[in-house]
């Protein structure tokens, strides 16, 4: 799991003003290691053409090897049988999600330290961490607070793997993996580069380099 979340890229069709599909492919030939459909907001897809876009999406990830997972959505990633399952505080519960996947991977988002110890409890496979640094991309998000959650997850001892999210460019992103975290989630710095292909190829050059020295 720690190896996946080295990149992971999430992204819906609003996300972007070029072709989604042609983004989310060159994203993966950039190295994009995990992938979260994310459909959500003004002007996303809904119903019959959610699907039938998730589905194209969901090809392309298998073409490259990368596990594709769904945001909230629960019953979408049944009826695709996709990989996963990420879910915020908000959704369904962790502990219901767990027991309808089963194995598939099933992401949570926490805020707090109490957030993690009881998402890890009820069967998260990893934990979205944030936001690490301010976003425009997502409108509600809880108040911004850098790295303090991951570096605490990690001075408890708790070892459920961890992606930071949040306002994270090739820029900002070595802070955190030093502070602990197993991989970095974006969705604009990907998704709205003027390259996505070299975006992702540049976060997968610093995240893994980053790794290297901070986890050894
Ligand atoms: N959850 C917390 S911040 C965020 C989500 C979905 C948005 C991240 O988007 P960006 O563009 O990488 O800041
Ligand atoms: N974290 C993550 C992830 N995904 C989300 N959709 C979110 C927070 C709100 F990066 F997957 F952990
Ligand atoms: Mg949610």
């Amino acid at each position: 799991m720690k190896d996946l979340l080295s990149v992971y890229f999430i992204m819906g069709s609003n996300n972007t003003a070029e072709e989604p599909l042609t983004v989310i492919e060159q994203a993966l030939k950039g190295g994009v290691t995990l992938f979260q459909f994310r459909e959500k907001g003004e002007g996303a897809l809904k119903a019959g053409d959610q699907r039938a876009f998730a589905r194209q999406v969901q090809a392309l990830c298998k073409q490259f090897n990368v596990p594709f997972i769904i945001n909230d959505d629960v019953e979408l990633a049944l009826e695709l049988d996709a990989d996963g399952v990420h879910i915020g505080q908000d959704d369904d519960k962790a502990a219901d999600v767990r027991a309808r996947i089963g194995e598939k991977i099933l992401g949570v988002s926490a805020h707090t330290l109490e957030e993690v110890l009881k998402a890890e409890k009820d069967g998260a496979d990893y934990i979205g961490a944030g936001p690490v640094y301010p976003t425009e991309t997502k409108r509600d998000t809880k108040a911004v607070q850098g790295v303090s959650l991951i570096q605490e997850i990690r001075r408890q001892g708790i070892g459920i793997p961890v992606v930071g999210i949040g306002g994270i460019t090739v820029g900002n992103c070595v802070p955190v993996i030093e502070a602990g975290a197993d991989g970095i989630s974006v969705i604009s710095a990907i998704s709205k580069a003027a390259d996505p292909k070299q975006a992702a190829k540049a976060f997968s050059e610093k995240v893994q380099a980053a790794k290297q020295s901070a986890h050894s």
